[in-house]
């Protein structure tokens, strides 16, 4: 028998939107055996916020998220507002005995995550963090034929998320659409909004992360302020150069901007095995790039495989061989993995537990840009 799953999303931006249309589409295509319910959004700007309920279907409006919490009638609280009010709203749902999802990054520091962490598992609810580039369907395969075995011995990790939409110094900080470059909301800047993706990725396809070194720049030194439109000095990182050892000896070569011009979202990741190579694109998301040292001589090449099929992670589900699917459908994905792990018991990652990892190393990465230091993250090889 179906159950309801009664969903109460906190914030009504570019991400709630992205959460809503996963939690609308999941049930249609992926048999969990819940059905999720929009049963309120909570947020200060009521007219907003109704706006965002009509457009989405939640059957009401909060004006502050701790009603939202208290509300017996409500199963999941979905956190998607800026990153320094991840805490707060987390931990008093977790009290409430209410499930949370978290955006990414879960925190703004490993300090502010760990009660995060700990509140939920004291409480025993279910947790997730939406690092959503996982479950697209292309690096979901990636992760089979690393599992496989296809690539063996793993030597080389490399991921880069581009962006270009700050360089000029008239964006401001703060405010409700630019706080990711306010240091206070965001607790770091593209390290913890850009390239925290790429190491959620990176831990879950190659393992721990057990040193690093970073260059982090910050290249626009001071901006208005959206809100009292005074100029105050910027200080989150622009961009952030990192070297990693990985835990099972593999070398790693992170990099994240927002000064790439011509690059809107452009997140790619290879790795280089004693096999065979791997590589996929955000920009033509539904391929994998492939390399099998092992195929005899005149055969030996880069073979490119449409991930499509039915056989194909998650695609069985949607339509027929061979049509594409898109961005949203990687939260589609994670509505219906959460979903899942409900009603087997065995809960979807990344947890809250696993996202502290991400949270640490992008803390790591910031410390040393400023020091220059390696540093070591006690990950055991
Ligand atoms: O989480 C990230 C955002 O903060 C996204 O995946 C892309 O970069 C799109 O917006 C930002």
């Amino acid at each position: 028998m179906t159950k309801t799953l009664n969903v109460g999303m906190v914030g009504y931006g570019f991400m709630a939107r992205a959460h809503s249309n996963a939690w609308v589409k999941a049930p249609h295509f992926f048999d969990t055996g819940y059905k999720p319910v929009l049963k309120a959004v909570a947020a200060r700007n009521t007219g907003k916020a109704t706006a965002f309920a009509q457009q989405w279907g939640y059957e009401a409006v909060e004006s502050d998220w701790r009603r939202l919490v208290e509300r017996p009638d409500i199963d999941a609280i979905d956190i998607c507002v800026p990153n320094d009010l991840h805490a707060e709203i987390a931990i008093a749902a977790a009290k409430a005995g209410k499930m949370v999802l978290c955006e990414k990054p879960l925190a703004r520091t490993e300090a502010e995550a760990l009660p995060m962490v700990e509140a939920v598992e004291a409480a025993g609810v279910p947790n997730m963090v939406w690092y959503n580039y996982r479950r697209v369907p292309a690096v979901t395969l990636v992760k089979r034929m690393i599992d496989q075995g296809l690539l063996g011995h793993i030597y080389h990790y490399r991921a880069k998320f581009l962006q270009d939409w700050t360089i000029s110094p008239d964006v401001p900080q703060g405010g409700a659409a630019t706080w990711r470059l306010d240091v206070e909301a965001a607790g770091s800047g593209v390290t913890g909004d850009l390239l925290a993706h790429c190491l959620d990725t990176a831990i879950w396809l190659n393992g721990s992360i057990a040193s690093l070194t970073a260059m982090t720049e910050t290249f626009v030194k001071e901006r208005k302020d959206a809100v009292t439109g005074a100029m105050r000095p910027v200080g989150i990182d622009d961009a952030s150069a990192v070297l990693t050892r990985f835990a099972n000896g593999s070398l790693g070569t992170f990099e994240s901007t927002r000064y790439a011009r011509g690059h809107k979202a452009a997140y790619t990741l290879e790795i280089n095995g004693e096999n065979g190579s791997l590589a996929w694109d955000l920009h033509d998301l539904n391929r994998v790039s492939w390399f099998d040292h092992r195929t005899p001589g005149q055969l030996r090449g880069w073979t490119s495989i449409l991930v499509t099929d039915g056989e194909h992670p998650y695609l069985g589900k949607w339509w027929v061989p061979g049509l594409i699917i898109g961005y949203e459908h990687s939260f589609v994905h994670q509505v219906a993995d959460f979903l899942d792990g409900l009603a087997s018991g065995k809960p979807a990652a990344p947890t809250f537990r696993d996202a502290l990892e991400t949270t640490r190393v992008c803390d790591a990465i910031i410390a040393s840009g400023k020091s220059g230091a390696w540093v070591d993250l006690g990950a055991a090889g």
